[in-house]
């Protein structure tokens, strides 16, 4: 049986908080909610930021609500969230719950996936904007029971990509990625990454935007492991996957660079959850990590690109 790994010091916080997290909350929506977390971000042609916040109504419906900001750091909602289409088969699919928006610009345009609940559990939808000022629905691109679907940002051997998370039958579920020709017709899917046995996790799924190194996709995903009392606790972990076929992994963190423990991602409407939908990587190579804490609140943090993909060899 391998020894545990002993972790130096240095290499125990790669990730540093916001000192001021959370830096959106429920008070910043300009209407009555629960919470503002899990959004999804990206620095736009212009240089600025835009937000879309996942925000939850009193009534648990979940919106997305686009936000804007200067510095990536303090952000300011719009008057209204984006309009989802007024249509049968909308209604058929979804009862008011979008979700987990996560954004890509891919050659000049802006592609948002996200979550789409109803009756029929959940789908991936797919909304398009050239400015991050109007957007258009385009389609769904799965079937049911899939989420945290995310776009790479540039074609893969001439076809779009993307990742997601299929539930599997046993209650788990880990990333995938399809391929398309035209954002409509997906297939050639494969499994990218299970569960970590080191740390006995339930399940993963994909996190932001996957970025671009000369080592691989570096991926942020989010893992799940679970405590006694079958309490869920969300985590953040970093892999690379090769960049002409994602499905293979590179090297992967065997420890999370991020894990629930300030009061903000402990404690809210879901208990121990630090969950990212969105990162933003700067030209002097730091990494804006977007998180939602405990499904409540907005969370950021910041990192090294170089340590980040480094961790995945050594961590
Ligand atoms: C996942 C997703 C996330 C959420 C997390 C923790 O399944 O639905 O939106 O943050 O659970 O509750």
């Amino acid at each position: 049986m391998p020894q545990p790994v002993i972790y130096p010091k240095d290499k125990e916080m790669i990730v540093k908080r916001y000192p001021e997290n959370p830096i959106l909350t429920k008070d910043d929506v300009p209407a009555a909610a629960k919470g503002i977390y899990n959004s999804g971000c990206i620095k736009t042609k212009d240089g600025k930021y835009v937000m879309l916040c996942r925000v939850e109504t009193p009534s648990m419906k979940q919106l997305i609500w686009p936000a804007d900001s200067n510095d990536g750091i303090h952000f300011t909602l719009r008057t209204e969230p984006i309009k989802m289409p007024d249509t049968k088969e909308f209604e058929e699919y979804t009862s008011g719950m979008y979700y987990d928006p996560r954004v890509t610009e891919i050659e000049g345009k802006y592609y948002l996936v996200f979550a789409c609940h109803g009756k029929h559990s959940c789908r991936l939808g797919l909304m398009e904007s050239m400015d991050m000022k109007k957007f258009t629905w385009r389609n769904f691109i799965s079937e049911t029971d899939n989420r945290n679907g995310v776009l790479f940002p540039e074609k893969i051997n001439g076809y779009y990509c993307r990742l997601d998370r299929p539930n599997t039958g046993d209650g788990t579920g880990y990333i995938w990625v399809s391929y398309s020709p035209d954002l409509v017709h997906w297939g050639q899917s494969k499994v990218v990454a299970m569960a970590q046995d080191e740390w006995g996790w339930k399940k993963n799924g994909p996190g932001a935007v996957p970025i671009r190194t000369d080592k691989g996709w570096l991926v942020i995903f989010h893992a799940v492991n679970v405590q006694c009392a079958a309490q869920y606790v969300y985590h953040i972990g970093v892999m690379l996957l090769d960049l002409k076929d994602p499905s293979t992994i590179i090297a992967r963190a065997k420890a999370p660079i991020l894990s629930p423990m300030m009061d903000y991602e402990l404690s809210g409407l879901t208990y121990a959850v630090v969950f990212t939908c969105g990162a933003v990587v700067e030209n002097n190579g730091e990494v804006k990590i977007y998180y939602g804490g405990a499904d409540t609140v907005q969370c950021l943090a910041t990192a090294k690109l170089n340590d980040l993909v480094d961790a995945c060899f050594n961590r």
